[in-house]
């Protein structure tokens, strides 16, 4: 037979062989999209079973010059594969740079991710109960607190509303059940209270200031059943409306962050307070908003007087040594007047998105040495 091969010698390697095979592998090289790929490619070449290995693995078979010249041959081969696949890996490291680059581009005009710490707002009202307390701190006013359950005694009786006041009634204060002696608790309907258990524990002078909440059976566009107050009592030997004027206008003038506000007082009636008057500031309203310190507007905002003398007596104190004066005001209305908020009912709603737009940042605390609400 003209073609038998020789049995002891391996197959010769044709050259052609060898060239198909490496133009196919490069040609897998350059088809290969991705370094994945390309990792496949040349393991299918270069790995334990790929294709050139299997080649090399013949020479060990081979005589030596047979082995020579197919080596070098076969080494040429993996040599070219092995440099395309450097220089095909170098082209898709870069690509693959490229499109990493694309993808994460950096706007650095966007502004700054706030912290989670700071990302949170505080409640305006109690920006407003914190910036009241730092004002009436810094004129040398304690801060008093009671509970919101309260006797009839406490919240009425003592402040010398008479038995039949219409405050009293059922149909404005929210009353628990009786009890057996026939007395009721009830909701306080003001922070009185709290100053009326000031005076009863503490001897003058006494200048305390008393926020809190306070309930009133009344719902609709500009009351909610629940609301705050702040309240102030001053009690010494000589004190008088002067004084009273004196820190109520300091207060408007710290409060709505202005250098002056006209002030106005009217007659007014309280039972707890004699001679008892209304105040109202000075402003201009807007279309959307209120400045005060200017205009030629009146708003009334709170409620004051010198203690009545039968208040000073049921309270433990001598009308003929002790004078004193207080004043109450709703820090709800405050709150809508100094910052614009123009529906009382969304203060109580927790709306974040309301809240988000109307609240204060929490590291920001009021002072008026570093600014109440900057
Ligand atoms: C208002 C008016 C006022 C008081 C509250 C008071 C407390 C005691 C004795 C005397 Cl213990 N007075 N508080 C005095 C006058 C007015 O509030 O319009 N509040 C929203």
């Amino acid at each position: 037979m003209t073609d038998e091969r020789p049995v002891l010698h391996p197959r010769r390697i044709a050259m052609t062989d060898l060239s198909t095979l490496q133009s196919q592998i490069l040609s897998d090289i350059a088809a290969a999209s991705d370094e994945a790929a390309l990792e496949a490619v040349r393991v299918a070449a270069l790995g334990k079973k790929g294709s050139v290995s299997a080649l090399l693995a013949t020479l060990g078979k081979m005589d030596p010059e047979q082995r020579k010249t197919e080596g070098a041959a076969i080494n040429l081969a993996k040599d070219a594969v092995t440099q395309a696949l450097a220089a095909r890996r170098d082209v898709l490291k870069a690509a693959a740079l490229d499109a990493k680059l694309a993808a994460e581009t950096i706007d650095v005009t966007l502004p700054l991710r706030e912290p989670l710490a700071e990302a949170g707002r505080i409640h305006p009202l109690s920006q407003v109960w914190d910036e009241l307390t730092a004002i009436f701190a810094d004129m040398g006013f304690a801060i008093a607190e009671g509970p919101d359950i309260e006797t009839d005694d406490y919240n009425f009786t003592k402040l010398n509303f008479p038995e039949g006041h219409p405050a009293r009634e059922m149909h404005d204060t929210f009353y628990f059940n009786p009890k057996d002696d026939g007395s009721r608790l009830l909701l306080r309907t003001h922070t009185s209270p709290v100053q009326v258990r000031t005076m009863l524990s503490q001897k003058p002078p006494i200048r305390v200031i008393c926020p809190g909440r306070t309930y009133r059976s009344d719902s609709d566009q500009t009351h909610t059943p629940m609301f705050h107050q702040v309240e102030g009592l001053v009690i010494d030997k000589g004190s008088h409306l002067g004084h009273l004027k004196w820190i109520l206008h300091e207060f408007c003038k710290a409060f709505f962050e202005v250098d002056n506000v006209n002030m106005r007082f009217r007659p007014s009636f309280f039972p707890f307070t004699e001679p008892s008057l209304e105040v109202d500031i000075q402003c201009r309203r807007g279309k959307d908003e209120i400045r005060f310190g200017e205009g030629e507007d009146w708003l009334e905002i709170l409620g004051c007087g010198m203690v009545h003398p039968n208040v000073l007596t049921a309270c433990g104190l001598d009308p003929d040594v002790y004078q004193g004066f207080a004043w109450g005001m709703g820090i709800d209305r405050i709150a809508m007047l100094k910052y614009g908020m123009s529906d009382l009912r969304q203060l109580f709603e927790a709306d974040s998105r309301w809240l988000n737009h109307y609240g204060f940042k929490p590291l920001d605390i009021p002072t008026l040495a570093g600014g109440l609400s900057s």
